[in-house]
């Protein structure tokens, strides 16, 4: 029995037949987006994205809510926080969703813009604000809390390079190009680093750290997104890795929200099972091509469309190939 381990000996909640109906969802996101590729207007692109997801998820076969979405319920209409979605026929589950994750990749047709979607058991996913989040990421095997916030990057680096047996000028570090990252790339640079920049998407940016055989990525490093930081902890729940971060509360109100929705430790470091806990399902489908996934691609008589989906319970993880009559 191969799902011992992983397992951990416990039933699945979530059905596993449910991994398809995950699949469908991002997969209609992803193709409604993909109409809005290279047209330079990003909440086109988003706002389709949004319905589209919206739409599939109302049809899911459970008792859901957003927990990771497009806003406060003022400020979206669909995919808002707290809101109820899914048939209601199934287990509750805690939904986070990022319809059109790089929304500007969409809209200038760049690689690696994404529709990504994770459910765990209710309770199971940290419910972010939408503020900045430092992070630090790398792939599974090595020892725990090898790479901590509490070091500096370079310490991270070193670290890494030591327990691989490498020195560190043999490191590949990811990093959001960001001027905020100015300081970090320089003091990468300066140790030697090979700096991967990457204009968007730090959810595909830290999965490539975590499967640097492929990606030739070893360590993701800097801030982002802290709702991309659920849904890459949701990811790497079922592919392995390490992964810690840490909100960035750097003005009152920040900390004042914070408060607000249950956050006592403002300074806490949150490792992957902090922000994604019990069992959880992940998956994303490509909108551009990319080198997570490919792309949406629009023939003639069919769409085709690439999805990777994974499960926590058996860290099974699927690249499903789909074709869709038009
Ligand atoms: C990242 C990235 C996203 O936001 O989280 C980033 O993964 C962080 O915000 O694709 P800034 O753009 O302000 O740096 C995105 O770029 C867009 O949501």
């Amino acid at each position: 029995m191969i799902l011992s381990s992983a397992a951990g000996g416990t039933p699945a909640t979530l059905a596993r037949t449910q991994t398809l109906e995950l699949v469908r969802v991002t997969e209609r996101a992803a193709i409604a987006a993909a109409l809005w590729r290279g047209k330079g207007d990003e909440q086109a692109a988003d706002a389709a994205a949004v319905k589209a997801m919206h739409d599939e998820l109302s049809r899911l076969d459970v008792a859901g809510t957003i927990v990771i979405g497009e806003g406060d319920p003022g400020e979206a209409s669909m995919l808002y926080l707290g809101e109820s979605i899914g048939s209601g026929n199934g287990p509750a589950v805690d939904i986070a969703v990022d319809p059109l994750e790089g929304t500007t990749l969409c809209a200038k047709n760049q690689p690696d813009s994404i529709s990504v979607l994770a459910i765990a058991e209710r309770g199971g996913l940290l419910h972010a604000p939408d503020i900045y989040m430092t992070k630090v990421a790398i792939g599974a095997g090595y020892p725990s809390g090898l790479v901590d916030l509490d070091q500096s990057p370079i310490d991270n680096v070193r670290a890494l390079a030591k327990a691989k047996g490498v020195p560190a000028t043999e490191i590949t570090a990811c990093v959001l190009d960001r001027p905020r990252h100015a300081a970090l790339i320089e003091d990468l640079r300066v140790a030697g680093v090979a700096v991967k920049l990457i204009s968007d998407g730090d959810i595909a940016g830290i999965i490539h750290a975590t499967n640097t055989e492929e990606s030739g990525i070893d360590i993701y490093l800097g801030s982002g997104g802290a709702p991309e930081g659920v849904l890459a902890a949701a990811a790497l729940r079922c592919i392995g890795g390490q992964m810690q971060g840490r909100l960035i509360l750097d003005t009152p109100e920040k900390r004042d929200h914070a408060l607000r929705i249950g956050i006592t430790d403002l300074n806490r470091k949150y490792d992957v099972t902090d922000m994604a806990s019990g069992e959880v399902m992940f998956a994303a489908t490509g909108v551009t091509d990319g080198s997570l996934l490919n792309g949406v691609r629009v023939r003639k008589q069919h769409i085709i469309t690439s999805t990777i989906v994974m499960r926590s319970w058996s860290q099974t993880v699927r690249w499903i190939t789909t074709r869709h009559a038009r």
